[in-house]
């Protein structure tokens, strides 16, 4: 007789989930389900399904060797129903119950699903995060303005890294001054971990290939980590061989090299096979050591327990409706090159092609190349949040829509970004390699090669006149605009007024 159900989500795979330590092993059963729903609530990658799917069935076996009772459904078997909660409803009947123990889900949707199915489920808080979502409720409260870096602060004296007592360690909170450095081809430069997939896997990939080989993506080769055991190899991998410069270079963008000094640990920790806690000390760790510097690992760290924590606090502060937010009021439809179509703009193109190949880009990638693009074009928000939940291996609404709809998009208005994170291809000159090979030319700021960069910075800031000229980190920006004179103000509105027809029209940009 099975007293409860223990539902563990994709996301969910630790073995410290309050659900897992509420439950009992002798009388209540594991539920874990790939469904339609999950892996269809956007086209998302292949090898992000493969990835969620593979780590689900190793951590039901996982379970099962640590003496749980797992009721796994997989995506094939004929009886499956669509939904998680269709799951839940068929093993109640199965089992003869309808209570239901769960760790709070990351997405509002599948919150929502859970609260009004027609079951008794008790829901408890997701404590694999440093800041619990009433800490950050009574941080952010009574505040004129939310800004990441005093968070940090605390979560800093909250955790104890890098503090000597109640002072930051080396003297400063933030060392992100030292970190713009662009990079140059490293040979020696390590690469992220990569391991070959097992039968598990193997069968996965079959699955998927056979089910979404037609969503964007190349699913093989495969060579993501799948288990805890895997996971804090490449942590370790990368503490070692790779941390060192991941300050220096955290901007920087390379043709040759996809993941320079990044760690690519993010689909880990999100998975739940690596926590918070555990990747920050071991980062401390190095540094106290002395084998990588102060900027690297304040650096890393602050992404992890500043940003990461942060934008988990603000997606569930603001409601279910943050994804469709658009104070810009951006219409225009998500070009065609983001799904691989024809570009000659190659930052564009190669930003694509390796999310394709890959699941993953980098931050500044992300942000200041297929995110700035989006935001300068005047992209409908809510279509730019659900390519970036589609197509990134560690992409999660928690995390993806605060910074696609707010730090990327400014569709939020401003609570995560002060500022919108729009550039001219100056920035990405100066960032990566790619302007050399490109078709366009980025001194150009206008005429037929002009950088289209260049050009749609100046409408972007021209359309947006009256919300951003009185942002006094605006102010040069438009004092610049307004110095050039009224002729070349024309043109360049006129080519961008062009260069944004031709991208409705589908044609190649
Ligand atoms: P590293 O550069 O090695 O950074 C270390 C870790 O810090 C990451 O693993 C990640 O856990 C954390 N981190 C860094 N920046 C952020 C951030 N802004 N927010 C939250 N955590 C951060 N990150 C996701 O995990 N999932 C997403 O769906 C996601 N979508 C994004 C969409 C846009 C438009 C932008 C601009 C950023 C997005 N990020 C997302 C943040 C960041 O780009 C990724 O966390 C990072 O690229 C993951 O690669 P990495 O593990 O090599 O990171
Ligand atoms: C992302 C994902 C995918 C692709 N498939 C499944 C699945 O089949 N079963 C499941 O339990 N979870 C899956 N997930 C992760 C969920 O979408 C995730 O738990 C929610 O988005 C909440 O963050
Ligand atoms: Fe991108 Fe412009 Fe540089 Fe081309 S010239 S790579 S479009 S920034």
């Amino acid at each position: 007789m099975v007293k409860r159900l223990i539902l563990v989500l994709g996301d969910q795979l630790s073995s410290g989930l309050t659900a897992l330590r509420e439950a009992d092993r002798d009388t209540d059963l594991v539920v874990m389900a790939e469904v339609a729903d999950e892996t269809g609530y956007v086209p998302h990658h292949p090898k992000k399904i493969a990835l969620v799917l593979s780590a689900m069935r190793h951590f039901a076996e996982e379970l099962r060797e640590d003496g749980w009772q797992v009721a796994y459904t997989r995506l094939d078997d004929a009886e499956a129903s669509k939904s998680i909660v269709g799951e839940l409803m068929r093993r109640g009947q199965e089992h003869g119950t309808t209570d239901v123990l769960v760790t709070r889900p990351g997405e509002w949707r599948l919150l929502g699903a859970l609260e009004n199915a027609p079951l008794t489920v008790h829901m408890l808080p997701d404590d694999r995060f440093i800041a619990t979502l009433d800490t950050f409720e009574e941080w952010a409260d009574g505040r004129k303005e939310l800004r990441m870096e005093y968070f940090y602060r605390d979560m800093r004296r909250k955790t104890g890294l890098l503090m000597d007592d109640d002072k930051p360690a080396g003297g400063k909170w933030n060392y992100d001054h030292d970190n713009r450095k662009p990079a140059k081809e490293d040979l020696r430069r390590s690469e992220p971990m990569r391991f070959t997939p097992d039968e598990i896997t193997q069968d996965v990939l079959d699955l998927v290939d056979a089910r979404f080989g037609d969503n964007f993506g190349t699913l093989r080769p495969f060579w993501f980590a799948v288990t805890r055991t895997q996971a804090l190899r490449a942590l370790d991998h990368f503490a070692k061989n790779l941390l060192a410069g991941f300050g220096d270079f955290q901007d920087a963008m390379l043709q040759s090299d996809r993941f320079l000094h990044h760690s690519v640990l993010s689909p880990y920790l999100n998975l739940g096979l690596l926590g918070p806690l555990e990747i920050c000390e071991r980062i401390e760790a190095e540094w106290q050591k002395g084998t990588v510097p102060i900027n690297a690992a304040e650096g890393y760290i602050r992404q992890i327990i500043g940003w990461r924590e942060y934008v988990r606090g603000l997606y569930f502060r603001e409601g279910p409706d943050y994804p469709e937010r658009n104070v810009l009021g951006h219409q225009r439809d998500l070009p065609w090159m983001y799904w691989g179509g024809e570009t000659g703009m190659n930052c564009m193109a190669h930003a694509v092609a390796q999310t394709r190949e890959e699941a993953y880009a980098h931050h500044i990638q992300r942000l200041m190349v297929t995110g700035n693009f989006a935001l300068l074009a005047g992209v409908d928000p809510k279509q730019v949040h659900e390519w970036y939940l589609a197509v990134y291996a560690d992409a999660y609404e928690w995390v993806e829509a605060p910074n696609t709809v707010g730090m990327s998009q400014f569709a939020d208005g401003g609570i995560i970004a002060s500022k919108p994170y729009v550039s001219s291809g100056n920035y990405i000159n100066r960032m990566s390699d790619y302007c050399g090979d490109c078709t366009y030319s980025v001194k150009d700021k206008t005429g037929d090669k002009a950088c289209p960069f260049n050009l749609l910075y100046w409408h972007f800031l021209h359309r947006h006149r009256d919300r951003f000229s009185e942002n006094p980190r605006m102010g040069n920006m438009y004092r610049t605009w307004d110095r050039m004179d009224a002729d070349r103000r024309d043109t360049v509105l006129h080519e961008a007024r062009a260069l944004l027809a031709r991208l409705d029209a589908g044609e190649t940009v």
